[in-house]
């Protein structure tokens, strides 16, 4: 018997897709993108369309396991339910007894982007016993609090309205790989005239497609957007109405800009100062015209100010007054979602230091795991998330994970680097066999989904997975027994207008509902910014451009001669994929430009040895246009123990934090690379 079910994918992606699942006896045959839902628009990406063998993949994990060897060596014997859960509860009160519920530290992100799975029973949990808050940095931290400064608010463009767009900028963003469903929007606007040009220190398949492919120099798009900004007030092509309505601080910011000359700018940004200048009009002449700006330029330590200033383009030239004009780095804050209701910090106990939880920033992992000391992290519970792989100074983390006298819980769907540190490995459902509502952050469509499939082996979804924990603790909060469909009824609750005419019944019928927005969104036509007055803020704390530290141009630039970047690999979702040998191969590799290679004799597909003085790993050199002179490339993220001596590409990279929002800087790292002897 065959039928068809409906699904999302939960990766953690803008499009957030809507899936339908052909289901033959039990088991998926196809995986096929939503014909019907307005954004998947009936295909879904390379990755996903291959998602069933992962589904059914001889390594997937299925029953709960007790480690059995060395930590890290991944030797693990098989236990019951029952053997875990007392386990972790024993370890887990004995933990907070003896050194205070604070030395409990949860450990994820967005492995899925399932709201009950990632930001629910889990966090009711981990509030309920005074566990440390995790700060989840890791990802687009420094990008929201720059989005914030300027906008207020996390609204961006719809990507349907893309179309009618006639000047279209991809900055940082990559799109046909990690935002795929934007691109027949930008292919009908192209096609009905658009100019189609990209601004990043690598040459993706987006930039290829390009009218026009500008390098930058890593973490310098906050100078560029100053430039841009100089030449549009010089040239008189800014909006001074839409300014003196609907911003605050046009003035000063003028003023500020005098200083970003673009011969100035052509000297931080790698760009050329007629370059510049080009670009500014273009950007301000060619309407409707739209950023799709997305994280790539804010993992670096300038990157929360850049966002801050790049936000400020659309608001100068007045682009949101137009269908299609603006920006879109995200519209996750269109979800009105009740998600204080859903996490409930109600529930927060104080610690024993009589304090509110503290805060452990993800992105500082190694140095939570190895140096904090007010009490020390003594038990971890990782899920959603792979820490061992994608986490910065990744020597500190590993030190860090494998102490003895940590208790490390993982919650997985595969053995990658972090299981293999688990005292406790958890098998894990995943989004095809579990309910979860879900948001996006490139569009404007709710979704929930019903397991399509059954759960294979003992697999449980990591709501209930905190359900038994809570339990077998004995905690008796009904709130940590709640059932998922309650949970969704409080989510949808808001009470916000975005959520008018959507409920658990709405959805459980149509899969798919469009936010209660008009059909044609102009967020900030006529202010509407995200503070009490409406106004946009053209605010010049931080603004004023210097260098990241450590880059070529920078204050710690030091013995390391070149620029190392390590964007999204096209196949992969972060280190999610990368069980399977194509993509190891893929993330196995440093793109270098000729020149850098020439002068260090690298041929293409020579082993090389890419180092700093924080480490070493060695990857398959490839060699051509890929990159400009000065900067390498690799695709992220490898599994460190299919890499020799198990050190992957974040051992090269500092846990040094962005300038807003305590984000990662993974995009800004120095390294020299050098062609590994042949052993005899
Ligand atoms: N195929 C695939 N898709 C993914 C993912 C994946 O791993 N693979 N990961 C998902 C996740 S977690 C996220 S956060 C999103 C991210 O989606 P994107 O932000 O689009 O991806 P990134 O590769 O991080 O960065 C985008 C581009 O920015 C460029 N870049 C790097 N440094 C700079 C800079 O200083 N300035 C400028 N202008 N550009 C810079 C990179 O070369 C890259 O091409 O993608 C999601 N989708
Ligand atoms: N060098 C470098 N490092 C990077 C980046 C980079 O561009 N370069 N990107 C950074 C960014 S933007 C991000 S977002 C992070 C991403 O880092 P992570 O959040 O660690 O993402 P993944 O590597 O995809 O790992 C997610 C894990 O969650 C598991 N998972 C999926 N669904 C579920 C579930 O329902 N329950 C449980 N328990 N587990 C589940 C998957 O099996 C997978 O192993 O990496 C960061 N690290
Ligand atoms: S990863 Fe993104 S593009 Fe691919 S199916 Fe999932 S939501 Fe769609
Ligand atoms: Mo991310």
């Amino acid at each position: 018997m065959t039928e068809t079910r409906h699904s999302v994918c939960a990766l953690d992606c803008p499009d957030a897709c809507g899936l339908l699942v052909q289901v033959e006896n039990g088991r998926a045959t196809k995986l096929r993108g939503n014909p019907n839902h307005p954004v998947t628009r009936g295909f879904l990406c390379a990755k996903v369309t291959k998602y069933l063998d992962r589904e059914y993949s001889k390594d997937r994990l299925l029953y709960p396991m007790r480690r059995a060897g060395k930590k890290g060596a991944g030797e693990f014997t098989r236990i019951t339910w029952d053997e875990a859960l007392d386990t972790i509860a024993e370890r887990f009160k004995h933990v907070s007894n003896e050194w205070g519920s604070e030395a409990i530290l949860p450990y994820s992100y967005a492995g899925s982007m399932g709201l009950l799975n990632a930001n629910g029973m889990d966090r009711r949990f981990f509030h309920r016993i005074g566990a440390s808050r995790l700060d989840r940095t890791i990802c687009a931290s420094a990008g929201s609090a720059g989005l914030m400064a300027t906008q207020g608010l996390r609204y961006g463009v719809d990507p349907a309205d893309f179309v009618h767009a006639r000047f279209i900028l991809a900055w940082g963003a990559s799109i046909l790989s990690t935002n795929v469903h934007l691109w027949p929007f930008i292919v009908e606007a192209r096609r009905a005239g658009a100019k189609f040009v990209v601004i990043d220190p690598y040459k993706t398949k987006t930039a290829e497609l390009a009218d026009r492919h500008y390098f930058i120099n890593p973490g310098s798009d906050k100078a560029l957007a100053l430039g841009l900004m100089h030449v549009i007030f010089r040239d008189g092509l800014h909006d001074a109405d839409y300014i003196s309505r609907y911003a605050q601080g046009g003035d000063d910011l003028e003023h500020l800009v005098r200083d970003y000359t673009p011969e100035a700018v052509a000297k931080w940004t790698g760009l050329d100062a007629a370059d510049i200048v080009e670009l500014a009009r273009e950007y301000a002449n060619k309407r409707p015209s739209v950023i799709r700006l997305n994280y790539g330029v804010q993992r670096n330590p300038n990157g929360g100010t850049a966002v801050k200033a790049i936000a400020m383009l659309p608001v100068v030239t007045g682009a949101w007054r137009e269908l299609g004009g603006g920006m879109q780095l995200s519209t996750s804050q269109t979800f009105a979602l009740n998600r204080p209701g859903l996490e409930m910090p109600e529930l927060q106990q104080k610690s024993k230091l009589g304090r509110e939880a503290r805060l452990i920033n993800m992105s500082e992992l190694g140095k939570a795991l190895t140096e904090v000391d007010d009490p020390p992290v003594k038990a971890m519970l990782v899920y959603c998330s792979n820490p061992a792989a994608v986490a910065p100074n990744q020597h500190a983390v590993r030190r860090g994970m494998e102490r003895e006298d940590l208790f490390t819980v993982v919650i997985e769907q595969f053995q990658n680097d972090t299981a293999d540190y688990a005292d406790i490995l958890l098998p894990s459902t995943t989004f095809l066999e579990h309910t979860d509502l879900y948001g996006a952050y490139g569009h404007h469509y709710i979704q929930l989904a019903r397991p399509a499939l059954e759960a294979p082996g003992e697999c449980k979804s990591n709501v209930e997975i905190f359900r038994l924990i809570a339990k077998r603790m004995g905690i008796d909060e009904p709130a940590l027994q709640a059932t998922d469909d309650e949970m969704i009824s409080t989510l949808l609750a808001s009470g916000h207008k975005h959520m008018d005419g959507i409920t658990i019944e709405s959805l459980d019928e149509q899969h798919f509902q469009r936010l209660n927005i008009p059909d044609q969104w102009l967020p900030f036509a006529e202010g509407g910014f995200g503070f009490p007055d409406g106004k946009a803020r053209l605010n010049l704390d931080g603004l004023r451009y210097h260098p990241t530290p450590e880059s070529r141009f920078g204050e710690d630039r030091g013995e390391f001669p070149l620029e190392m970047i390590s964007p999204k690999a096209h196949d992969a979702m972060n280190s999610t994929f990368n069980y399977q040998e194509p993509l190891d191969t893929e993330t196995a590799t440093v793109w270098i430009n000729a020149e850098d290679a020439a002068h260090r004799a690298i041929a293409h597909g020579d082993k090389v040895k890419v180092f700093n003085a924080r480490g070493s790993v060695e990857l398959t050199a490839r060699v051509d246009g890929k990159t400009a002179p000065g900067v390498v490339a690799v695709p992220a993220v490898r599994w460190p123990k299919k890499s020799p001596n198990r050190s992957g590409l974040n051992t090269l990279i500092s846990d040094r934090l962005t300038d807003l929002g305590g984000g990662a800087t993974f995009y800004s790292c120095l390294v020299e690379v050098e062609k590994c002897k042949i052993e005899l």
